[in-house]
Parts: structure tokens; sequence; C-alpha cells
């Protein structure tokens, strides 16, 4: 059987159903001056230091023509999505729907909310908007995963201990695989990204498994290709 080497013990590949490498949130508002992270007194620069790492992994996934998903945290330019809640929470100087350098924040589809072009998705690559911090919370991720037969989630994005753990919580609840990409995921924090790792992998994982993208890519050699693989890949 193949695997992952990962902690805290081995992370058993799927034979029959599927993988998806899941990208959260690497959008503009969260990497760049002038957005949403930078609005809540965030130093955004640390976490450009995790784009080569996330890229090898899309490229991987790619080549293999697996399932590459991507979320972008926003919301509906007339905020209904948005809980006045979270739009107060933080005392930001902008709040969510506030004109900022790179349009309204965190609003769906302003130049903030793309991701970095470094991660364009494909234009078959489905991007999930989302109006909360989870992935699965109003979206129709979960449907999505049902259709594509996927078992195994590669989670990677930003932030480790907001968006990306969050997701992936709602997703183990849900019976999925999750492995958390060690070196692919950041935190305007590194003590909190520390301690998400160590929560998710604690208790014989939990919640999941974590390795780095290094491990993820040699278990990852041991997968043969199924048939719909292999012509998805071809089509690349
Ligand atoms: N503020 C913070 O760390 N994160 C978020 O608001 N969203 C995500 O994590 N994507």
């Amino acid at each position: 059987m193949a695997v992952i080497a990962a902690q805290p013990y081995d992370y058993p590949l799927p034979t029959e159903t599927g993988i998806a490498l899941v990208i959260i949130d690497m959008q503009r508002d969260f990497l760049e001056p002038g957005g949403f992270g930078a609005a809540l007194g965030n130093e955004v620069s640390r976490l450009q230091a995790i784009v080569p790492t996330v890229q090898r992994l899309q490229r991987a996934f790619r080549e293999r023509g697996w399932l590459v998903l991507q979320t972008v945290e926003g919301h509906r330019p007339d905020l209904t999505d948005c809980p006045p809640s979270k739009r107060q929470r933080g005392n930001a100087a902008l709040k969510i729907g506030d004109p900022g350098p790179m349009g309204r924040i965190l609003v769906l589809g302003e130049p903030g909310n793309q991701i970095i072009p470094e991660l364009a998705p494909k234009p078959d690559e489905p991007v999930i908007a989302k109006p909360g911090k989870g992935a699965f919370y109003n979206t129709n991720l979960e449907f999505l995963l049902k259709t594509h037969h996927i078992s195994h989630l590669i989670v990677t994005g930003v932030t480790t201990e907001v968006c990306v753990q969050t997701t992936l919580r709602e997703a183990n609840d849900r019976g999925y695989e999750c492995l958390l990409v060690e070196d692919a995921t950041e935190s305007y924090f590194p003590e909190f990204k520390q301690a998400t790792l160590d929560m998710v992998r604690a208790q014989g994982g939990i919640v999941g498994w974590t390795a780095t993208a290094d491990q993820v890519l040699d278990g990852l050699t041991d997968i043969p290709l199924n048939p719909q693989n292999k012509e998805a890949s071809s089509a690349c």
C-alpha cells in the first residue's frame, strides 16, 4: 500500500477513491499589503515564503490529472453573506466592504480577492468562494468532493490556524482523511502555526496528519494512475 511518511504515523494513500489538493485562500487579500490581512494589523510578507512549495504541489497534482481545488474568502458586494459580527470584529481601520488599495476589502471579484498570479487556477479547476473561515460553510465543497469521489485531502494555504485549521476540522468531521502540509501553510504568527501542527497530529492524529511537501511528493509517486487520471493527464 502506498503511504506518505507523516506524523503521527504513515498516511495511507487511497487505492480506489481519489485524492485532491486543497489550496486555501492564497489570495492577494492575505499575502499583499493593502488587503484584509494588513487591515487587521498583520505583517503579510511572511506568508510569501510558502508560494514555491505550494506551486510544486500544484504542479505535481496537475501532472497526474488529479483534482486541484482552491478557495477564496470573500463576500457578496451587498454583504448579505457577512454577519455584522464578522465585519465589526477586531475594530480594523478598514472593514470588510470598505474601499481599500486593492478594491473593496474581502469582497468577491475585487482585485484583492484574486488568487496570487503564481498560483492562478486553470479554467477547469474549481475555486470555491467561501463567506466563512471554514470552506464547507455555505459552499458546495462537499458536493464537489462527492461528485469527484474524493476521500483524501492534501491541505495547504493560509492562514494555518484560521481558515486552514477550520477547514481541516470541518473535513475531518465529514470523514475525509486530511493531511496538512507543514511547509505549504503559513500564519502571521509562527507560534500559532506550530501549535496547529502539534494539535493536528496529537492524540494519534485526532484531526489528521502532517508531513512536509517532499514527503508528500515522495509518497505520491507510488500511486498508480487510474484510467480517469491518465485521461486527464493526457489532456493537459
Ligand atoms: N486573519 C487570518 O489569519 N485569517 C483570515 O482571516 N482568513 C484566512 O485564514 N483565510
